[in-house]
């Protein structure tokens, strides 16, 4: 009797061990998980009357943020939303855009979150996420977009509309062609300043004198990278005054942060 007991006992003392064993089993499988790779991603879409954009996914190893850039003519656009993304992954996000400004496809990409930390500084120190040489973004539809640009056009007092002219007038050049020459490397560029009258169109020719960088100005839409020793032309009109900031925008080491530079438009 007694060693029936103890047998009992010692089956259940074993069981005890055996789950014991395989919960540690599987915490010490978490720990060993493999680590968060930046990743985004979002379905095409129709943006609701509560003008949020559905998130599907997004991961990131440390704090950051998912922002929404409008896309046209094939370039990036200013950023119309953002939202806090915590370390790890999370799902179903919702961030609220300009409805307004919603262009028929829309980018949603990683950021950083550098000190001031909890800020969102974009352009500044929250420069996009980069993981070999690529910056993490999902570009999808919006498939009502056509519907909300009426919606937009019809929502606009209606003061000018009699005449003839067509009303978006697009900056012509009227001002002066000012070109200047611009060398990016580690951890600048140079001219650092650059100075404009309202109006002038601007042509930079920018050359990478060492490793990749970036020439970001979302003011006026431009994001180009720089492959070292390849010069990239981009032309603009100065169509508003102001003091702007350009930056770079590929990773490129310990001082790629500060590596900024002034539009200045008189
Ligand atoms: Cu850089």
């Amino acid at each position: 009797m007694y060693k029936r007991i103890s047998g009992l006992a010692m089956v259940i003392g074993a069981v005890v061990l055996l789950g014991a064993g395989c919960s540690k089993g599987s915490l010490l499988s978490n720990k060993d998980k493999q680590p968060i790779e930046p990743a985004i991603s979002v379905s095409p879409q129709a943006l609701e009357e509560n003008n949020e954009i559905l998130v599907n996914e997004a991961s990131l190893p440390e704090d950051g943020w998912i922002a929404i850039h409008t896309k046209e003519n094939g370039q990036m656009g200013e950023i119309i939303g953002y939202t806090f993304l915590a370390a790890g992954k999370d799902s179903k996000i919702k961030i609220t855009v300009d409805r307004n400004k919603v262009t028929p496809s829309l980018v949603a990409m990683l950021h950083y979150d550098r000190d001031p930390k909890g800020t969102f500084e974009s352009p500044g120190s929250d420069g996009p996420v980069i993981k070999d040489q690529q910056v993490i973004l999902k570009e999808f539809a919006i498939l009502n977009q056509s519907e909300l640009i009426k919606e937009f056009e019809l929502s606009k007092p209606t003061s000018t509309s009699n005449d003839d002219t067509p009303k978006p007038t697009p900056p012509t050049s009227q001002g002066t062609r000012k070109e200047f020459v611009i060398t990016a490397k580690q951890w600048s560029f140079s001219p650092a300043t650059i100075k404009v009258k309202k109006g002038d169109r601007v042509v930079l020719k920018v050359t990478s004198t060492d490793v990749s960088h970036g020439l970001n100005l979302p003011a006026f839409n431009i994001n180009e990278t720089l492959e070292p020793g390849v010069t990239k032309t981009v032309e603009f009109v100065a169509d508003k005054v102001g003091t702007f900031t350009f930056s770079c925008s590929v990773m490129c080491g310990t001082g790629h942060k500060a590596m900024t530079g002034t539009l200045v438009v008189e």
